[in-house]
Formats: C-alpha cells, sequence, structure tokens
C-alpha cells in the first residue's frame, strides 16, 4: 500500500499572518513533501518494508548502513507530516498546564528551554530540525541532521521545527534566527505538544 501526501492541517495561507506564507507551503509541502513520499514509495515497492507502517520503516531503516535511501526519505516524510502539526495560527507564546509545568522542572524554566531550543535550532549546521523530546521521561531539545528524527534514537517527540533552508528561504531569506523566534512567538502549536506529552 502506497503511501499518500498527508494534506496540511491548516489552509496554505492560514499562517500569512504568522508570517509563514502560502508560497512557502507551495513548495514545501506540496513540492519538497510530496517527492519524499514519491521517493519513499518508489524504494520500498516489492520489498519487505512495502507493508509496514512509516514508523516501523524510519525505525527499521536507521539501523541499516544499507537502506540509508529508505530512511532519508522516510524520516522526512514523517518529519514533515510531524512539523505541520507544530504549527498553528496565532501560535505561540507560552504553553499552560502539564506542559508548562514539566517545561519548568526540567529546563528551569520556559526562557530557559526558549534559549536552548534558539540556540539548537540555530546552531544545526546545514539541514535538519530542531526538536522538544521526551527522553527517558525528561524532556530535552535535541537537533538532527538531515533527515535524522529522535523516532530513530527512542526519544518520543513533541514539537519540531524545519530549519532546512527550503523551510524560510522564501519568507526569511538567509535569516534562520529570525525564523526561529518567529516560530517561538507566533507558530508553535502548544496544544499538539501538550497531547503528544499527554499520550506518551
Ligand atoms: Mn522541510
Amino acid at each position: 500500500m502506497a503511501f499518500e501526501l498527508a494534506p496540511l492541517p491548516f489552509a496554505a495561507d492560514a499562517l500569512e499572518s504568522g508570517h509563514m506564507s502560502a508560497n512557502t507551503f507551495s513548495f514545501h509541502h506540496d513540492k519538497h513533501h510530496a517527492a519524499y513520499v514519491t521517493n519513499l514509495n518508489k524504494l520500498i515497492e516489492g520489498t519487505e518494508l512495502a507493508s509496514k507502517s512509516l514508523e516501523e520503516i524510519v525505525v527499521a531503516s536507521s539501523k541499516d548502513s544499507a537502506k540509508a535511501g529508505i530512511f532519508n526519505n522516510a524520516g522526512q516524510v514523517w518529519n514533515h507530516n510531524f512539523f505541520w502539526n507544530s504549527l498553528k495560527a496565532g501560535g505561540g507564546g507560552t504553553p499552560t498546564g502539564a506542559l508548562a509545568d514539566k517545561i519548568t522542572a526540567d529546563f528551569g524554566s520556559f526562557d530557559k528551554f526558549k534559549e536552548e531550543f534558539k540556540a539548537a535550532a540555530t546552531t544545526q549546521f546545514g539541514s535538519g530540525w530542531a526538536w522538544l523530546v521526551l527522553d527517558n521521561g525528561t524532556l530535552k531539545v535535541t537537533k538532527t541532521a538531515n533527515a535524522d528524527t529522535p523516532l530513530a534514537h527512542g526519544q518520543i517527540p513533541l514539537l519540531t521545527l524545519d530549519v532546512w533552508e527550503h523551510a524560510y528561504y522564501l519568507d526569511f531569506q538567509n535569516r534562520r534566527p529570525d525564523y526561529i523566534a518567529n516560530f517561538l512567538d507566533s507558530l508553535a502549536n502548544w496544544d499538539f505538544a501538550a497531547a503528544n506529552l499527554a499520550a506518551a
């Protein structure tokens, strides 16, 4: 059963007030994300992975260097599905409830979390991702290169930011730090992160 490109969980122009344009989504979702799905389907067709779930393919291919091409595409399909849900119109600001308490307990303060997240997202050299994850019961900020994903490392992702240049170039050009600050101020979907923590 071939994978299909998951639709965006909002209209393509829904985040324009948050400085992520419909033009960005027309490339990032409709071209980049779509290409990962197409490539993944080609690579797994007729193999034992064709009947597996996306999560199973990510984990299995991460452990086999001969399957690096499959991992790169499966990881990017999964990471982008997760990223769209990490965004929302009118997002950003501070979380509430159990997630807020856990961030304060594990980072010291929400401001400390923000500092760590900004540092991870800024210093990921080249393409990759910044994450808030649950790692053995503790919240941590991590960064991964290219298609790598916390799923492959036994961590539970709560929220992510794509820091590949294709994610921000149309709206922010080379200004990655502005794109990161804007995500935390205006787009981060704390409801999604809270739901992921509750389900963990
Ligand atoms: Mn991307």
